[in-house]
C-alpha cells in the first residue's frame, strides 16, 4: 500500500509514489470507468444492456491494468473488465456490444490489442500465454495482461497457463482482481492458499499482492511485473485486493449472502476518493481540473447512451462469416437454412 485509504501516504508510499503526472491520468481514468459502470447499469435497467457485470469500486484495478502497458502490448479481459478496455482505448459502445447481444466479440481485437471479453472462466488465460509465447518467438517485445477474478483461479486453465509461461518464460503478467467473491462463494469458501498470490510459487512464478484499491501501489506493483516481463526474465502473478461493490450481474441479489456492513466497510475504502484526497491534498488537483476529469466522464456516457440507444439491424450472415477464415461445411449448410428460413418468413408477411 502507497496511499491508505484516508489519502495519505504510507511509510512505504514516502519518496516512492508515481508521478504526478500518472496519478491524474490514474484519476481521470478511474473517474470515467466509475461513470461507464454506472451509465452501463442504467441501460441494464433500461432493457438496453442484456446483463452487465459491473466493476463499480475495483475501478483503480481496471485503470491500473491498461495504463502500465504500452500501445504494442496485449490486454486479456474477463466479462468485468470493460472498464479496462474502455481505459485502453476501446470504443465505449463496441465494449458492450457483447452484453447487448449485439454481435460476436463486439470490437475488433485488434485495433487496441485488447483480447475479446471472455465469459468461460479463464480459458483467456492459456491464449495470453499463447500470444505471449509468439511474441517471445518472433523476438517482439511485447508484454500480455492477462486478468481474471479470484473464482478463476481454481480453473485448471489457471494452472495450466501459470505452468506453460512460467516454463516457457513467456512475457505474461496475470492480473487477479480478488474481489473477495465468485457471485456467492467467498474467498475462504473457494480457496485454502494462505494467498492468491502465493499460487505462482509451485510453478516458479512470483508472486505478489498489492491492494486492489490503491491505484498508486497497482501502477508500481503492474509496471514492474511488465518491465520484467518485457526484459525477458518471465513472467509475474500480481493478486490485486479489492471489493465487489455491487451485485455479480443485474440478475443477482447479493443481500442474500452478504453484509451490509461489509459492503460499508469496503466502500469506506473507495480507490477514487483515497487518490483524489491525496492529490488535493498535495495541490495536484484543484476544482478546475477536477471538473474536466467529471466532464470528460460525462462524455463517455454520453457517447455510451447514444450508441448503445441506437438500434441496429443485425445480418443474419454475420453470425456465420467471421467463424473461419474458410467456412466449413456445416456452416454453409447452417447460413442456407437460416437464409431459406427467414425468407419464407418475408413471404408470409
Ligand atoms: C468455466 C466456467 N465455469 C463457471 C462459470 C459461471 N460463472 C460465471 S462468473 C463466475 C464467478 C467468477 O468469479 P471470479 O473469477 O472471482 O470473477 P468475478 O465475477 O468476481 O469478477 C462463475 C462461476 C463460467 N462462466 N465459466
Ligand atoms: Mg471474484
Amino acid at each position: 500500500m502507497l496511499l491508505d485509504p484516508d489519502g495519505r501516504p504510507t511509510a512505504a508510499g514516502k519518496g516512492s509514489l508515481p508521478d504526478a503526472e500518472a496519478l491524474l491520468r490514474g484519476l481521470a481514468g478511474m473517474i470515467a470507468a466509475r461513470r461507464f459502470n454506472e451509465q452501463a447499469g442504467v441501460l441494464v435497467r433500461q432493457g438496453r444492456l442484456a446483463v452487465y457485470p459491473s466493476s463499480y469500486g475495483q475501478e483503480a484495478c481496471q485503470v491500473a491494468a491498461a495504463q502500465v502497458l504500452a500501445d504494442g502490448d496485449w490486454l486479456f479481459p474477463t466479462y468485468r473488465d470493460t472498464a479496462a478496455a474502455v481505459a485502453r482505448g476501446v470504443d465505449p459502445v463496441e465494449v458492450l456490444g457483447l452484453l447487448k447481444g449485439d454481435w460476436h466479440s463486439g470490437y475488433d481485437p485488434y485495433e487496441r490489442n485488447v483480447a475479446p471479453l471472455t465469459t468461460p472462466l479463464a480459458t483467456q488465460l492459456p491464449h495470453a500465454v499463447g500470444v505471449a509465447h509468439a511474441a517471445r518467438l518472433r523476438g517482439t517485445r511485447t508484454v500480455v495482461l492477462a486478468m481474471c477474478g479470484d473464482g478463476a483461479t481454481s480453473e485448471g486453465d489457471f494452472h495450466e497457463a501459470l505452468n506453460f509461461a512460467a516454463v516457457f518464460r513467456a512475457p505474461v503478467v496475470f492480473f487477479v482482481q480478488n474481489n473477495q467473491y465468485a457471485i456467492s462463494v467467498p474467498l475462504a469458501r473457494q480457496s485454502a492458499a494462505p494467498s492468491l498470490a502465493h499460487k505462482g510459487v509451485g510453478y516458479g512464478i512470483p508472486g505478489e499482492h498489492v491492494d486492489g484499491n490503491d491505484l498508486a501501489a497497482l501502477l508500481d506493483v503492474l509496471s514492474r511485473a511488465v518491465d520484467r516481463a518485457r526484459t525477458g526474465a518471465g513472467p509475474q502473478l500480481v493478486e490485486g485486493r479489492t471489493y465487489r461493490i455491487q451485485a455479480h450481474t443485474n440478475a443477482d441479489d447479493a443481500t442474500r449472502y452478504r453484509s451490509d456492513d461489509e459492503v460499508t466497510e469496503w466502500a469506506a475504502k473507495d480507490p477514487i476518493a483515497r487518490l483524489e484526497t491525496y492529490l488535493r491534498a498535495e495541490g495536484i488537483l484543484d476544482d478546475t481540473r477536477a471538473a474536466a476529469f467529471a466532464g470528460a466522464a460525462e462524455e463517455v456516457a454520453h457517447r455510451t447512451r447514444d450508441g448503445i440507444n441506437r438500434d441496429v439491424e443485425p445480418n443474419p450472415d454475420d453470425l456465420f462469416r467471421f467463424v473461419y477464415a474458410e467456412p466449413t461445411p456445416q456452416l454453409v449448410e447452417q447460413l442456407a437454412m437460416v437464409r431459406d428460413e427467414l425468407s419464407r418468413e418475408e413471404g408470409h408477411r
